[in-house]
């Protein structure tokens, strides 16, 4: 009786691997990507903001068009659900829908309109799954405007910190909980729905962001794990004054004493090459960022990761000796912002997942799967501590991302897809 169970199970997986529909799912990527799309081609779409509104209606339009029931949770995080035939937890798939201020038109979105295309690939077939199919929308992935990043899928799994990212301001001075209640607002036909909702499992199609798919030639990845990640805010404070008649041994230049703190990190992190450490400095603000004035203040941020934890205990360490012994050139305040040590998705998952890929690749004539770390994090990394948590890549050309010119081949888009579609169906016959 199982191997019967087991058998049809997998007849209805490949029924709705076989139904999915690459020209489809191409003019979805196409269509998202017109909500804040580019001239260079990539995507402005940053989270909660009127752009991500407009797209957060077109998902709920085309959700409902394919006979999706729609639902959106105190975080803003919208579920697009083809209704099982038990009431048992879901099988969840999706990504997000927010960009980074210039990004591309598949992080996230990739994952969010595979996973639409899985609803209707399934109606196509005109197959029933046991479990009801959902994919969701997870409300500010990257973290830009409102750090920390995750914060959909985080409070999702852990209500009690929406309270703490209400409070969240971004650079003009907006604050979360406000950009929250408009896109609430901005919804008043979608049924609400409590946070942190029982799930039989959570799978994530994303693009790599990085070189190890091209390099290795292959299409699939079966994504092992995450990386440990930290976020931090360096605020340096000195003494505005005028650039042409101040001396420089009285000068309290904020920016002297801040590039001398990035100049230790960066030799840092030369030292931890080996570790594979990553640094990323990536947003200052300088004030009064006038071309005659001295800086009175800096502010800057800290992105650094690492697969050993251990070695960012050891960054953080050192970071917080090399601000103790720079401040005498300026008050100097150091905050963490966000915090997350390695995710290992459940070999279970892992087993799924390598199966889905293996046969999607087989059918294409493509080269198998290889398991690969990922060095971005994604809201799977939050998943996996509330249901068994997997995720696939497909490979992003030049290894590029949070850029305009990200690109994935078509091909390798469709077989994503198809390795999605098998796998979600498999958990949802089950
Ligand atoms: O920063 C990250 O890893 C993700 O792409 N937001
Ligand atoms: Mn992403
Ligand atoms: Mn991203």
């Amino acid at each position: 009786m199982e191997h019967t169970k087991q058998e049809l199970a997998r007849q209805t997986a490949q029924a709705a691997q076989d139904h999915v529909d690459g020209e489809r799912l191409r003019l979805a990527i196409a269509e998202l990507a017109s909500f804040g799309g580019r001239s260079d081609g990539g995507v402005s779409r940053e989270t909660l903001t009127d752009t991500d509104l407009k797209a957060r209606r077109h998902l709920v339009d085309r959700a409902r068009s394919m006979g999706c029931v729609v639902e959106i949770d105190d975080c803003a995080n919208l579920f697009f659900r083809r209704a099982g035939q038990s009431d048992l937890p879901s099988v969840l798939t999706g990504s997000h829908a927010d960009t980074q201020p210039v990004g591309g038109k598949l992080d996230g979105a990739y994952g969010v309109l595979a996973g639409l295309e899985v609803i209707q690939a399934l109606n196509d077939a005109a197959v029933p799954t046991l479990r009801s199919v959902e994919v969701v929308a997870w409300t500010n992935e990257e973290g830009s405007r409102f750090g920390p990043g995750c914060m959909g899928s985080s409070a999702f799994v852990e209500p009690a910190r929406l309270a703490g990212y209400r409070a969240v301001v971004d650079g003009n001075q907006v604050a979360f909980g406000e950009a929250l209640d408009r896109a609430l607002e901005a919804m008043p036909d979608v049924p609400r729905r409590a946070l942190r909702q029982p799930l039989a499992g959570f799978v994530e199609l994303h693009i790599e962001q990085g070189p190890v798919l091209e390099h290795a030639g292959v299409p699939l990845g079966v994504v092992t794990g995450i990386q440990s990640v930290r976020w931090y805010r360096v605020q340096v404070t000195g003494v505005a004054a005028h650039a042409g008649t101040t001396p420089m041994e009285v000068r309290a230049d904020a920016m002297a004493a801040s590039v001398e703190v990035a100049h230790c990190l960066y030799a840092e992190a030369a030292k931890l090459a080996a570790s594979q450490l990553r640094l990323t400095l990536g947003r200052w603000v300088v004030s009064p960022n006038s071309i005659n004035t001295i800086p009175g203040a800096v502010e800057f941020t800290i992105d650094v990761r690492c697969v050993d934890e251990q070695v960012l205990a050891g960054f953080d360490r050192t970071l917080r000796d090399i601000i103790g012994t720079n401040a005498g050139r300026g008050r100097m305040a150091l905050e963490c912002l966000f915090e997350r040590p390695p995710t290992r998705f459940a070999q279970e998952m892992l087993t799924l997942v390598e199966e889905a890929c293996t046969r999607a690749s087989h059918l294409a004539c493509r080269p198998p799967p290889i398991r690969v770390t990922s060095g971005a994090f994604h809201d799977a990394m939050y998943l996996a501590e509330h249901c068994p948590t997997a995720m696939i890549f497909v490979p992003s050309q030049g290894g590029l991302s949070h850029n305009a010119a990200e690109e994935t081949a078509h091909e390798d888009l469709l077989l994503g897809a198809q390795a999605l579609a098998y796998a979600v169906t498999r958990m949802a016959c089950a």
